[in-house]
């Protein structure tokens, strides 16, 4: 795709020198997280792949413009607006916004597409969409796009308010590497529950870099998920995790909430039945994979 980037001055000279880079996405800071809290973490995000010793840039479309590596201010900016006024953007609605010269918000898939364009490698996020419970046909749009764009995708797993072992189905049908970080049962995002084998544990971001390598060697076309468990201490305990979740769903599809709007209603729902335990777990996991997925962008960049 040759379709022009905004791409700001430090990372385009870091693409450019062979400094790693991470992808961030912006729905989690317009449609995942109330404000202030969107915008602490969304900078404390980019603090933790700055640890690393990479260069973080946090994907959004501003006024129709894809831009790489948006500027606090319009972290600030975007985090404010309503979430109702940015466009949520995964691959169908890209260039909706754009032509129509919008504010969006990249999910997963739609950060992928532009990290790619951009060759950027590695993205760090909180808990990939997926299959919802109950809704087997409401496929998460991020699954189709770690089919189909070679990006490595670094999060909690899928969030636990999903069918996880349908979003596992999903995305071993779709060709995608699901790598434990230093586990060998998939991360349940916020929850601590971990009950379902996945493909490979890895014990360190140079494993992860070996097996990106090999599948860019490969021509890969797909994405891999390196899913990382949420730091323990944080981690909310299954029963009452499960307890908020299965209120949660019950009263979205009481009042028949569906499509994009799903996963924003969950994720504060859940916050509010939980009394912010599971906000805290999620800002927590989001900044240690932003971590981790600095140092697996370092670790590509050393062989
Ligand atoms: N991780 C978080 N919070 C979020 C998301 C991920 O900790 O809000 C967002 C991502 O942008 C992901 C989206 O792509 O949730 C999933 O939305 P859906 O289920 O509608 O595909
Ligand atoms: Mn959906």
């Amino acid at each position: 795709m040759n379709y022009p980037l905004t791409i700001n001055n430090e990372v385009q000279a870091a693409l450019t020198s062979g400094i790693p880079v991470v992808a961030l996405e912006s729905t989690l800071i317009t449609h995942g997280l109330p404000y202030p809290t969107n915008v602490e973490t969304a900078l404390a995000m980019e603090a933790a792949v700055r640890e690393s010793a990479a260069v973080p840039a946090t994907i959004a479309i501003l006024e129709g413009a894809i831009t790489v590596g948006i500027t606090a201010d319009n972290i600030e900016a975007l985090a404010q607006l309503p979430a109702d006024s940015v466009r949520k953007c995964s691959r169908r609605d890209l260039a909706i916004a754009i032509a129509l010269g919008e504010n969006g918000a990249t999910t997963v898939a739609g950060t992928m597409i532009v990290a790619n364009m951009a060759g950027i490698k590695v993205f760090a996020t909180g808990g990939i969409g997926g299959v919802h419970r109950g809704q087997p046909h409401d496929i998460s749009a991020d699954l189709t796009e770690l089919g189909q764009t070679p990006v490595t995708v670094v999060s909690s797993g899928a969030k636990s308010i999903l069918d996880l072992p349908l979003t596992l189905e999903v995305l071993e049908t779709n060709g995608v590497p699901v790598l434990g970080f230093r586990t060998d049962r998939l991360p349940a995002f916020y929850s601590a529950r971990a009950t379902l084998p996945i493909d490979q544990r890895i014990e360190s971001a140079a494993e992860a870099a070996a097996i990106i390598r090999a599948a860019e060697a490969l021509g890969a076309q797909n994405g891999i998920l390196v899913a990382v468990p949420a730091p323990v201490d944080l981690a909310i305990g299954n029963d009452a995790a499960e307890a908020a979740i299965a209120q949660a769903t019950r009263e979205a599809e009481a009042s028949g909430i569906g499509g994009k709007d799903i996963t924003p209603f969950m994720l504060n729902r859940v916050s509010e039945l939980t009394k912010g335990a599971s906000m805290k777990a999620n800002i927590a996991l989001l900044i240690n994979n932003s971590r981790i997925a600095g140092e697996i962008a370092r670790e590509l960049k050393r062989r």
